[in-house]
């Protein structure tokens, strides 16, 4: 294992890293921008280096200063956390020929999925379900036609260096593709500065499935079961839960079977999520892979009884993972994570930074709470707008909804608004209670708090 890390993160995530590293001895470097001076993460390292001023883009995004601070401090590996530098294959080739090891998969991955028509192709090429669609992307407005009435219509333009839901186009009327597909193109070279566009057919009322796997060096390959993300508001998620609620064990044992064939074929190490779409007939198809570690990692985490980011250190430092051997497949009971956002949901979700007066924590059976802040902490306008996340875990689905309202009712957060009274009134949704949502559950069951 490892003797020292630098967490080139903040937060909760940066806590959460840290954490896992005092349980298995490993000593720990945060760094932090001029900002995030007083918060607890950069206490509780063993050590912490100042890597600019608050605009990510001055510090936590700025390679040199985190592999300087990674070489003053004598550390020997980096976790990227999520967000950042976390899908950043520039970053993971620098470490390496820094001879430092960066906690995540090769460049070379990174790169291969960060494309996503060059990801698409790779899992149709190993057989993992993908939804029809084009080949590679579209070069013009009539290879798209021919694709479009190939597969038929509703069809939907994707950027392929989109993903997260950018530069996405539905095209409903084929009088509409032309003019669709050029602005595609327009936003995604804009956005991104790569115009590449490729096209699927329209998933409709898709549900957001995905697998967690993890990969060692030792030819371990496993899925740790499904996350059902299908509760997001404009592509951000606000509620994750395993396992999914839409799920038959042989369901299940199909996907994690097929998440395990994109593993193998892509040569894939340590932590990762293959996100796939699941229309209402039960039919799954790969959608993207992400190959980091995600904020809803502790969902799956309850329900396998794994703690994906030790493993993520063992994977990294070339030891085995320790969870191979566990029962294939199998949750353990149910758990749901609430992203609590420094947000108004009365008023669209607008952020609210600002100082949090009080903060008391829910606790007992059943519990877990991620956070990174306590009474008289500030949320900073510079980051993303996480506050906490709530974990609940219960033997069964009714538990863990009934753990849930109990716990929301027990958190005080006061000095901003939260989104706690939002997930408050998802508990009281029926649709909500019996599982049956899909991707546009907020728009079409919430839309009277929005
Ligand atoms: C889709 C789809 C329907 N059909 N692809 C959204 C983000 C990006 N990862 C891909 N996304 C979608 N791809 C086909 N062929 C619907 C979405 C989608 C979505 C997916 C998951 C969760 C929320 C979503 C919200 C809107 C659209």
């Amino acid at each position: 294992m490892f003797k020292k890390i630098l967490i080139a993160n903040r937060g909760e995530v940066a806590l959460r890293v840290m954490r896992a590293c005092k349980e298995l001895g490993v000593k720990t470097v945060a760094v932090y921008s001029t900002e995030d001076a007083d918060t607890y993460p950069v206490k509780y390292a063993d050590e912490a280096v100042c890597i600019g001023p608050a605009p990510a883009n001055q510090s936590y995004l700025i390679m040199s200063n985190i592999i300087a601070a990674a070489k003053t401090t004598g550390a020997e590996a980096i976790h990227p956390g999520y967000g950042f530098l976390a899908e950043n294959a520039d970053f993971a080739r620098l470490c390496r020929e820094q001879d430092l090891v960066f906690i995540g998969p090769s460049p070379e991955c990174i790169e291969r999925m960060g494309d996503k028509s060059s990801a698409r192709e790779t899992m149709k090429a190993c057989g993992v379900p993908t939804v029809p669609g084009s080949d590679g992307c579209l070069d013009t407005v009539d290879e798209a036609r021919a694709f479009a009435e190939r597969v038929g219509y509703p069809v939907l333009i994707k950027a392929t260096a989109g993903g997260g839901g950018k530069g996405m186009r539905e095209v409903h009327d084929p009088a509409d593709l032309e003019s669709q597909y050029q602005a595609a193109r327009t936003e995604a070279g804009a956005a991104f500065g790569n115009d590449g566009v490729y096209l699927e057919k329209l998933v409709m009322r898709p549900r957001h499935v995905e697998v967690q796997i993890l990969a060692d060096d030792f030819g371990n390959n496993v899925a740790l079961c499904e996350r059902d993300c299908s509760i997001q508001r404009r592509h951000q998620k606000l509620i994750e839960e395993a396992p999914s609620p839409a799920l038959t064990n042989d369901l299940r044992r199909a996907m994690g079977v097929a998440a395990i064939k994109a593993v193998r074929a892509t040569n894939y190490r340590n932590a990762g999520t293959i996100e796939f779409l699941l229309d209402e007939r039960g039919h799954f198809y790969f959608m993207e892979m992400n190959t980091r570690v995600q904020v809803e990692h502790p969902v799956s985490e309850e329900i396998t009884g794994t703690d994906i980011i030790k493993e993520q250190l063992r994977i990294a430092a070339g030891e085995p993972m320790s969870c191979a051997s566990r029962a294939p497949f199998t949750p353990n009971g149910h758990a749901i994570e609430f992203r609590i956002n420094a947000e108004d949901p009365a008023h669209g979700f607008r952020p609210c930074p600002g100082t949090i007066t009080k903060f008391e924590a829910p606790a007992g059976p059943g519990i877990r709470v991620e956070s990174y802040v306590r009474s008289g902490s500030r949320i900073s306008p510079y980051y993303d707008s996480l506050v906490a996340k709530l974990i609940v875990h219960g033997q069964d689905r009714e538990e863990a909804l009934a753990r849930a309202r109990r716990a929301l009712d027990e958190f005080v957060i006061e000095g901003i608004a939260t989104t706690i009274p939002f997930h408050k009134r998802v508990l009281e949704n029926e649709a909500f209670i019996v599982g049956d949502v899909a991707t546009d559950f907020i728009a079409s069951q919430m839309g009277d708090v929005l």
